[in-house]
């Protein structure tokens, strides 16, 4: 399937990997771009150097392009931001901010732009910028969020910006898949369906809390304090929401989600953990590889997409 995402980027499916803090280190990124679509290494919180590690290791792994996702609530953006240009990286998608200001350095060495939106203003504005496409990501998915759903925020930003839109949120097989094209999208970016992947290096807790998952287990913790992060309920999302209803002060939570993630993905801690995952977690029920994950996702989406 050919959409300007593909041939911007020069892969075989119009599917982008997550920029998952902590979970999109060097091996998932090399399986997803092997297998024909976009794997990105999350430069999450980690410092210019250990990014470029994992540039490295990636490189290593697949002949096939790796991108980076620049956190831009992290301490350490500046560098990463820094680091992909002398890396040699073609392709960087950014999340939690506005990238305006990288936008000059990463253009001029010729790096493609795909910021992260949840709203139309911010499309507009980062098309304005000289941004190649943006990502529509709805509430639906994992971790840090907007307020707006996949299913309404896609089609407002297709019509609002000319650059082709990449949709994320809700999606982890070809039915989303093939309701993002339906929405005008060009690609899809997937998260949580990758956690629960064979090449993904998480504790197995994590991705057996994935696979377990009902709909209805995501919980969105600091939504009063303008950081909504939707996680899997645990002792950790019940203290959390508890203590955030009393109205605690952002400081005294903030300690309860930041490190936790570590202590899921790593420890495989699923009480005290903060388990990201998109709502669509319901739907995932076994762990396969990258490949399999891709290949299963074009033939249904393909087979639906015929039909009309
Ligand atoms: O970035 C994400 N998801 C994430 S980042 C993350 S790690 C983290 N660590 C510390 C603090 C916070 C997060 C876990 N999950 N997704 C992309 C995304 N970006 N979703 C929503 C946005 C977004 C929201 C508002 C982007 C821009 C924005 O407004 C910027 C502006 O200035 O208008």
């Amino acid at each position: 399937m050919k959409t300007r995402i593909t041939e911007l980027l020069g892969i075989e499916y119009p599917i982008i990997q997550g920029g998952m803090a902590w979970v999109a280190e060097h091996n998932l990124a090399a399986a997803v771009s092997a297998a024909g679509g976009l794997g990105l290494i999350g430069g999450a919180s980690a410092s210019g150097d250990i990014v470029r590690n994992e540039i490295r290791k990636a490189k290593e792994l697949t002949d096939k392009p790796v991108g980076v996702n620049v956190m831009l609530m992290s301490p350490y953006a500046d560098e990463v931001a820094q680091v992909v240009v002398e890396e040699g990286i073609k392709v960087v998608t950014t999340g939690a901010g506005n990238p305006e200001k990288y936008m000059d350095l990463w253009k001029s060495a010729g790096v493609k732009v795909i910021p992260v939106v949840a709203s139309v203003a911010l499309a507009k504005r980062m098309a304005k910028y000289g941004a190649d496409a943006v990502i529509a990501e709805g509430c639906e998915s994992g971790g840090h969020i907007g307020e707006q759903t996949t299913m309404s925020l896609v089609p407002q930003v297709v019509d609002a910006v000319e650059v082709p839109v990449i949709a994320a949120g809700g999606v982890a097989d070809g039915r989303g898949f093939a309701a993002a094209m339906m929405l005008g999208a060009e690609a899809v970016q997937i998260g949580t369906r990758f956690v629960a992947s064979k090449e993904a290096v998480v504790h197995a807790n994590y991705k057996e809390r994935i696979i377990k998952a009902k709909d209805i287990d995501s919980e969105v913790t600091g939504r009063s304090y303008g950081h909504p992060i939707r996680v899997l309920r645990n002792q950790m999302t019940r203290e959390y929401l508890r203590m955030e209803k009393e109205g605690a002060a952002f400081e005294e939570l903030e300690h309860l989600t930041l490190g936790s993630l570590r202590k899921a993905v790593v420890d495989g801690d699923m009480a005290n953990g903060s388990v990201m995952a998109g709502q669509i977690a319901g739907l995932i029920k076994d762990e396969k590889s990258c490949e399999e994950i891709i290949k299963d996702i074009m033939t249904q989406a393909e087979a639906l997409l015929k039909i009309q």
